[in-house]
């Protein structure tokens, strides 16, 4: 008699875990009006012994960021070379499915290309300006908001080290956003950061600049990268964001991941589940909160084991793109 009733009270939500999901939804469903995107590798939607990434990346996302394929190393690796062949994959695999397209980045001190080490003074500046200013023209009218800016920050909110920041002083971040704004005036310029999440000395560092940033109409956006660690959140995301917002520059949660040592254990994947619905929330509690971002799909090609390599386990989708308990927490948080 009880497995005749099972079903039908699994159907009245009466016999419901706190990991089953409310109804059977999509990230991107359940988000709306916000996107919910995924960093995508062109290797990865290509991959023909991997349908599942690009079926996976339509089905449940509403938003795209290139892993890498729009960075400099890719886009400009000899000076004044540029190749888009991959960036173009994923921005094509965005428009067929109706996405947001994020483009990441633009000015970085990460994956240069050795030869933009080598320039000094007025040689750097008018190679980073003709290099914002040939992609963004590049990809005019298919990017929703542009990381021109990526990870400027030092923890104690003073600029970090950076070929820019030597060469060209402070004002570096100022000419970028000023070139950006002049090669596509219909995208949002964002600068994005990691471990700024909460209030803490590099968000109040980041905050002031934003603020001298947006009296010049130079600044629209702040990506909140959101690299967690499980159990490690910090408790002010939603205050911070909302500081944010109130300085008058748009939020965003750009590259969301809860990492944990792994194999997980049951503690660990418990806590991911509270901890993407903390992140959700503090999005959903901040008007401004324009989106969120998981910076991958499933755990098999996440970033986190290659640069710690006893953890991982850090996104929604598990190695065989099993919806894991985190799915449907974030599912149900974003739905609350
Ligand atoms: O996920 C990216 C990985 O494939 C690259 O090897 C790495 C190189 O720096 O960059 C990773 O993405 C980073 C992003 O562009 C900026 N924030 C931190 C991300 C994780 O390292």
């Amino acid at each position: 008699m009880l497995s005749l009733l099972v079903p039908v009270l699994l159907s009245l939500n009466v016999l419901s875990s706190p990991h089953e999901a409310r109804q059977s939804t999509t990230l991107k469903a359940a988000a709306s009006p916000r996107y919910f995107g995924a960093a995508l590798g062109a290797g990865h939607l290509s991959n023909v012994s991997d349908p599942k990434f690009a079926e996976f990346g339509a089905a449940q996302f509403s938003g795209a960021t290139p892993e890498n394929e729009m960075k400099w190393d890719f886009t400009e690796p000899e000076q004044g070379v540029f190749t888009f062949d991959q960036a173009n994959q994923v921005a094509a695999f965005a428009k067929a499915n109706n996405q947001i397209l994020r483009g990441h980045n633009l000015v970085w001190f990460s994956q240069l290309p050795d030869w933009v080490e080598t320039l000094q003074g007025n040689d750097l500046l008018n190679a980073m300006n003709n290099h914002i200013t040939t992609v963004m023209t590049q990809f005019k009218g298919q990017i929703f908001a542009w990381d021109v800016v990526n990870e400027p920050m030092a923890d104690d909110g003073t600029l970090g080290p950076s070929p820019f920041l030597t060469q060209l002083g402070s004002g570096y971040i100022q000419t970028a956003l000023t070139t950006a704004r002049k090669a596509d005036n219909t995208t949002f310029l964002y600068i994005n950061d990691f471990n700024t999440e909460g209030v803490n000395a590099k968000s109040d560092g980041l905050l002031s600049i934003v603020q001298s940033l947006k009296a010049l109409n130079l600044i629209d956006g702040i990506g909140f990268e959101s690299h967690f660690i499980v159990g490690e959140l910090p408790t002010d995301i939603q205050t911070n964001l909302q500081r944010f917002a109130d300085a008058g520059v748009d939020v965003a949660i750009t590259e969301l991941d809860v990492r944990m040592t792994v194999p997980p254990s049951a503690a660990d994947l418990e806590q991911q589940t509270k901890d993407y619905a903390t992140v959700i929330n503090a999005c959903k509690a901040v008007s401004r909160c324009r989106g969120i971002t998981t910076w991958g799909i499933t755990d098999l090609y996440s970033w986190v084991p290659g640069t710690f390599p006893n953890m991982g386990a850090a996104l929604l989708f598990d190695d065989s793109y099993n919806e894991k308990a985190s799915f449907t927490s974030t599912i149900n948080a974003l739905l609350s």
